[in-house]
């Protein structure tokens, strides 16, 4: 009868593992961090996996030791309990060899962290500016700004009563009106501000996530291998419509850069025009 509902208990939680390893399996990618398209992304991939590895050994090694002591010397099978109550050996090794994990752990770390800082010999520059609830971009000595906000399409449909379906709308919540365009394989700085409250900017693919804080400008750094479009989103409730600042990030090719950035530079009259009214825009959003 016992060994009929240990077999029985045994069988039930073996198909309920499968039935819930089996999808999950097929959709770890989702569930995991991303690869990203960056160098420092995939370094912090790479970090995130080694450590994650080394909790799961530890994991397993721990509660494998446990329940087997719990299992093996359970007070059925007529066990006597020991009867020692200190041992300064077993102590010092249980100290020194987590110490000796974390230090193992906290090396490779802190490196990506400090790449992280080393803005040095970035070849051009980007100021965001995180408000209530856009973004503003400004390619330092270039001439070129403008602000990006959530698209119209997204914005009809987020209203109150609207009647548009939220999943007829393309990317909805996650596109804007104007991108950031970026260039590939260059080395690019950014500046993070905020005119308001606190924000911050994220875009996953590049590996970072940083605050945008008012009276503060905090740098780092990117560069982006692949053309591609990624988004991103404020990452800092900052009130009411925190939800609809996403960003999206362009990487282009160098030459295309070029010609974009000389595009809205003045060689188109009209973008330039576009873009100091954005600015005052801003600049009065700022003041409020
Ligand atoms: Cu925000």
């Amino acid at each position: 009868m016992k060994t009929m509902i240990v077999r029985t208990a045994l069988a039930g939680l073996v198909t309920g593992l499968m039935l819930v390893a089996a999808p999950a399996a097929a959709d770890l990618g989702l569930i995991n961090m991303t690869r990203g398209v960056t160098e420092s992304s995939e370094r912090i991939y790479d970090l995130h996996m080694t450590i994650f590895m080394i909790t799961v050994v530890i994991g397993v090694g721990v509660f494998g030791a446990m329940f087997y002591s719990i299992f093996r010397h359970r007070k059925a099978r007529g066990v006597k309990p020991a009867t020692f109550h200190h041992s300064t050996t077993v102590e010092i090794i249980w100290t020194v060899i987590p110490l000796a994990i974390l230090v193992a752990m906290a090396v490779p770390a802190t490196m990506v962290l400090v790449d992280f800082e080393d803005t040095s010999d970035t070849e051009m520059t980007v100021k965001v500016t995180g408000y209530q609830w856009f973004w503003g971009y400004e390619y330092m000595d270039e001439n070129v700004q403008f602000l990006s906000r959530l698209d119209r399409d997204s914005d009809r449909a987020r209203q109150l009563g609207s009647d548009i379906q939220p999943a007829s709308v393309d990317n909805y919540l996650q596109n804007v009106d104007r991108r950031l365009i970026l260039p590939v394989d260059t080395r690019v700085k950014f500046q993070i501000t905020a005119a308001d409250v606190i924000h911050s900017w994220w875009v996953p693919d590049l590996g970072w996530k940083r605050d945008a804080i008012p009276g503060f400008v905090n740098e780092t750094w990117t560069e982006i291998k692949e053309p591609g479009v990624y988004r991103g989103r404020c990452a800092e409730l900052c009130g009411r419509d925190h939800g609809f600042m996403p960003i999206v990030v362009e990487a282009v090719e160098k030459e295309a850069f070029q010609a974009w950035l000389a595009e809205q530079r003045g060689d188109d009259a009209a973008a330039t025009t576009a873009g100091a009214d954005d600015a005052e825009a801003g600049a009065e959003l700022a003041s409020r």
